[in-house]
């Protein structure tokens, strides 16, 4: 998601005033680690991204607010208005970036939230950042919701915010998205802070997750630590109820599918096959440079299946994205060492003079360059150990607008759930995985194009719009109800 400092630029903010949303009848206050703006030559503009392009026209109609960090420690920033949406800057010093974020968030919660594929730190100096930090979301969200508005929070960078919110200000209904996967809770009772962090989200009116294992998750852990009572989909606290449930989120359709149809993506497209040497099939990978994202996995089932001779570099061709993420924490740094130490072993042995086997962009790419390439790749390869959604898989479903492009999905990203006509794998198993891409591969093509057929349809029936109509839905639906019984 954009509002996350470390996000890639997912598309274009000219087109941020096109959406026409859904009017909601409350005022609606958004807070994230991020606003939904950046700095540049012009000044502040929207951010690029489905997210962002969602929510903004919806605040501007409401007159709406964004509470959230503005990326830069070294000045505070007064309160300033975008496209008359009111955004307001909570600052966060470098020394807090460190510990909040880099530490606390992505250090601590994002492994073990990721099924704990690297050892997490759990550091109190840390904590007492998130804690400090959450606390001043908390303040600035009390002073900035018009009364009776509806605040939704998102992101586990801000899971405190909701209790803390709720016990200065009564009036407001609170909800929180969380983007990323809630860990079983034999995982999730490693943390220290685990009750404070299930408490934090008890604060919420509507609390969302991607998809319905996050929701029993969350319930597990919070009938274990809080003995809660808990019926379907609603927990019973001394003061309020919170209803749970999943609310898969999606991407701009519309906005992919344009940009895929367009003449310059064609055009991009034919040179980008022509540039790789007119290969048979061209493999792609698009992922932020993460642990989770399991691009190590499928370099070494690319390289196996090279080495088996079932896949041939005269024919096979790779093209693995990678963008620059989270650069001062180690264990990303580790993961790009070892990645790059793969690029490099499989394209010494298997490239030819001006045909590398493997092309590897450890960069950020312009949207438009990503749509040519999902247009362009043959077997788009989406292969995370563990994922909240991933929008790159539903992103390459929107835009492989013809050709007999075949998606080879991970059943452990949420986007499974939904896109069932992708070859589904799990990527933890080696063999499974190569025989996945065989399969892709060889595909007989009525097969492909039917399955290409599929998964347009899955995809055109939710986009980022719905997404977020759904859940602000719910949540005015509850204020509503809320306020009618106590008339
Ligand atoms: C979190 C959850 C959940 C990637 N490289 C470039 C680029 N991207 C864009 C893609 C896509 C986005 O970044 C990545 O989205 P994902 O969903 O794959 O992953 P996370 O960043 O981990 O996001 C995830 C998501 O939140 C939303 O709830 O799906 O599970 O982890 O949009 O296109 N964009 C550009 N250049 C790149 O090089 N412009």
């Amino acid at each position: 998601m954009n509002p996350d400092t470390d996000t890639p630029d997912t598309g274009n903010p000219d087109d941020a005033a096109a959406v026409t949303s859904h009017t909601p009848s409350r005022p609606i206050v958004i807070a994230a680690n991020r606003l939904p703006v950046m700095r540049t030559d012009e000044g502040w503009v929207p951010s690029p991204g489905g997210l962002v392009r969602a929510l903004l026209p919806m605040l501007r109609t409401t007159g709406g607010t964004w509470v959230g960090w503005s990326g830069d420690s070294s000045a505070a920033i007064d309160p300033f208005h975008v496209d008359g949406v009111d955004l307001r800057p909570v600052p966060i010093s470098a020394e807090e970036v460190e510990l909040y974020y880099e530490g606390f968030s992505n250090d601590g919660l994002w492994p073990l939230y990721h099924d704990a594929l690297r050892e997490s730190t759990y550091d109190s100096s840390q904590w007492d950042a998130y804690v400090a930090v959450n606390e001043r979301f908390a303040v600035e969200l009390a002073s900035a919701a018009p009364p009776n508005a509806v605040v939704w929070i998102h992101d586990y960078q801000l899971q405190l915010v909701p209790k803390m919110l709720r016990e200065l200000r009564t009036d407001v209904t609170i909800g929180f998205f969380l983007h990323i996967p809630f860990p079983p809770y034999e995982l999730f009772s490693r943390l220290p802070w685990r009750t404070e962090i299930v408490e934090g989200l008890l604060g919420c009116d509507l609390l969302g997750f991607q998809r319905p294992m996050g929701t029993s998750n969350f319930i597990t852990a919070a009938q274990q630590l809080l003995n809660v009572d808990a019926h379907h989909d609603v927990i019973e606290n001394p003061d309020h109820r919170t209803r749970v449930g999943a609310f898969p989120i999606s991407i701009d359709v519309a906005d992919v599918e344009e940009m895929a149809a367009g003449r310059a993506t064609r055009q991009r497209m034919s040179q980008i096959r022509a540039r790789l040497g007119d290969p048979e099939v061209i493999l792609l990978g698009v992922d932020r440079l993460d642990y989770t994202k399991g691009i190590g996995l499928r370099l070494k089932a690319f390289a196996a299946l090279l080495e088996s001779g079932q896949l041939d570099p005269e024919r096979h061709v790779m093209v693995q994205v990678a963008t620059p993420t989270r650069e001062a924490v180690e264990h990303y740094q580790d993961e790009r060492h070892q990645i790059e130490r793969l690029v490099g072993e499989i394209n010494g042995r298997y490239s030819r003079i001006g045909l590398p086997v493997i092309h590897y962009l450890y960069q950020s790419l312009p949207f438009d360059e990503l749509i040519a390439l999902y247009r362009a790749g043959d077997v788009m390869l989406v292969t995370p150990f563990r994922d909240g959604m991933n929008l790159v898989a539903k992103e390459y479903a929107a835009a492989h607008i013809d050709g007999d492009g075949v998606l080879v999905l991970s059943e452990f990203a949420g986007a499974a759930d939904e896109l069932t006509d992708a070859v589904l794998v799990n990527p933890h198993d080696d063999e499974a995985l190569q025989q996945a891409i065989i399969t892709a591969g060889e595909m007989h093509r009525r097969e492909r194009r039917e399955r290409r057929e599929g998964l347009r349809n899955q995809i055109r029936k939710s986009d980022v719009q719905g997404w977020a109509d759904r859940f602000l839905g719910v949540m005015i639906a509850s204020a509503d109800a809320r306020d009618a019984a106590n008339d």
